[in-house]
């Protein structure tokens, strides 16, 4: 699936009133310095630090620097000179990795659909030596490489220096102190928070390496865990004034909302993030209880459900095909979306109906969850299997369906362990790609009340990618093709993704509260 919307002549429309409120609740930044690491490789050599500064570099040696742990910031190099007069410029290449899979990777071979711009590489001259390099971008990593592409045969290159200042706007101040009951879950938990504060910057975005973006769905998870960590609580505000305040011409969301310059919805329009956000509203009422949130926003979030009530139904109560051909839901190929896309509007409409609750507007309230539940009755008549004993989405077996007809309460809970477990070994049943499904399916585990498998899983999956030797998560996770990419090449994954930062959330929330 590639998602690329190219609307000509769009135009956003913006509510210059909320997005000046979104404006004031921008935070500000910490910073954290790191420094360089005690050892670095030079070409390939174990060197200690104070050797590397009086290594002088000629063309084709490389240096790799360790930071040693995850860090989204500003890098400058100190360099300087050996040998005879600098004759000529130094010409170096930098490439910043947040894994080192990424090294090995040749980005002159990539050809995916995704912009290669986002490769983290630099190739730059130094005219005149010693200079102290402050790079212009901000990177996502913890591995750098210098390239020497050329020094002339007169000199060579020294590398006195490397240091980073990390920014993030999480209050590390803010956290809980939990006990763990092992290890393994405790090193989850960390690398969780560690992948929301790196995603924690002036709006919440989906991955610092790529696309540095606020995304719907990646907010309510971001929201969610922030919630039981860093509590960024204003952050979370307004990044739903910028998606209330910058949309579609018709009142639509937009699945994500670019903030660098006058905030612009992108003309990118997928139908269930856009129906996230009422669960993501009314699940920041509970945390704040915010009247001008409220107020604000609860217009432009009900007619997300409105909309898709009013043009994305078929008559006979079941989400049209192209409602869920413009649904999200999953990287996976192949996978027919419009089962699980009918279980994220009945869940849309539960939240706009709670919300209606809260605003003192019964009667809207009612409409909600009375079409809740008729949508419900309709998915368990037309969509269920009782020959299989699970749902189908058109003739296709899904874990994607269960776990959405599970979380929208359309699933008899006493059935729902079985139809997991159908869907799962089905054959040829689309796998699951990301953490944000793998979050959804968890999720459901738990509210079938399966809290062992929920646990089970969540130590396997994002276990899993701790056992590479990453500290944060990643976008895209499927351990049966670890170097898979939705992307058409793993260069351009995210190593740190919003998405898949939720065990922070799922092990305060459900897994430490709760014996097994
Ligand atoms: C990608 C980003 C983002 C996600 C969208 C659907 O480009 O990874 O996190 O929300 O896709």
């Amino acid at each position: 699936m590639q998602l690329i919307s190219i609307i000509p002549d769009f135009k956003p429309k913006n509510d210059s009133r909320l997005l000046e409120k979104a404006e004031r609740l921008k935070p500000s930044l910490y910073h954290t310095s790191y420094p360089a690491p005690a050892a670095c490789r030079v070409n390939g050599q174990v060197i200690p630090n104070e050797a590397l500064g009086d290594m002088p570099l000629s063309r084709g040696d490389q240096v790799l620097l360790d930071f040693g742990r995850h860090i989204v910031g500003r890098v400058s190099l100190s360099l300087d000179q050996s040998g005879s007069a600098q004759d000529a410029p130094a010409y170096i290449r930098l490439d910043f990795a947040e894994i080192p899979g990424e090294f090995s990777e040749d980005p002159r071979q990539y050809h995916g659909w995704l912009s290669s711009s986002w490769i983290q590489r630099e190739e730059m001259h130094i005219d005149i030596l010693p200079a102290r390099l402050d790079l212009p971008r901000r990177y996502a990593f913890r591995y750098i490489r210098l390239t020497v592409l050329d020094t002339s045969p007169k000199y060579q290159l020294l590398m006195r220096g490397a240091s980073c200042a990390g920014e993030s706007s999480a209050d590390e101040s803010a956290l809980p102190v939990h006990a763990f009951p092992d290890d393994e879950l405790k090193r989850i938990y960390e690398a969780s928070l560690r992948t929301l504060a790196e995603c924690t910057q002036l709006v919440l975005e989906d991955g610092p390496k790529r696309d540095r973006r606020l995304w719907l769905g990646d907010l309510r998870l971001q929201a969610l865990t922030s919630y039981v960590s860093y509590r960024s609580i204003a952050l979370v505000k307004r990044c739903l004034y910028l998606f209330a305040g910058s949309r579609f011409p018709d009142g639509r969301m937009s699945a994500n909302v670019f903030t660098d310059r006058e905030p612009a919805a992108d003309d990118t329009f997928l139908t269930d993030y856009a129906l996230w956000a009422a669960p993501t509203l009314m699940e920041y009422m509970a945390e704040t209880d915010d009247a001008e949130a409220l107020e604000d926003l609860l217009d432009p979030v009900l007619y997300q459900a409105d909309y898709v009530l009013e043009h994305f139904l078929e008559a006979d109560g079941i989400v049209t095909k192209e409602a869920a051909d413009s649904a999200f839901i999953d990287w996976s190929d192949g996978l027919d979306r419009r089962t699980a896309l009918q279980g994220i509007l009945i869940q849309a409409l539960e939240a706009s109906a709670s919300l209606c609750g809260l605003a003192g507007d019964p009667a809207r309230a009612q409409f909600y969850r009375d079409k809740a539940e008729t949508l419900r009755q309709t998915a368990r008549r037309l969509l269920w299997s009782e020959e299989l004993g699970c749902f189908l989405s058109g003739d296709q077996v899904s874990i994607h369906s269960q776990v959405f007809m599970i979380l929208s309460g359309v699933m008899p809970m006493e059935r729902a362990s079985a139809a997991l477990d159908k869907a799962m070994s089905f054959p040829g049943s689309p796998r699951m790609i990301t953490p944000y499904m793998h979050h959804y399916y968890v999720m459901a585990l738990l509210a079938a009340g399966l809290r062992g498998p929920a646990e089970k899983h969540l130590r396997e999956y994002w276990g899993g990618m701790l056992k590479t030797g990453s500290d944060t998560f990643w976008e895209s996770w499927d351990p049966s093709d670890p170097d898979g990419s939705p992307y058409g090449g793993r260069i351009v994954n995210s190593y740190c993704h919003a998405w898949s930062c939720t065990p922070a959330y799922i092990i305060s929330r459900h897994l430490l509260s709760s014996p097994t």
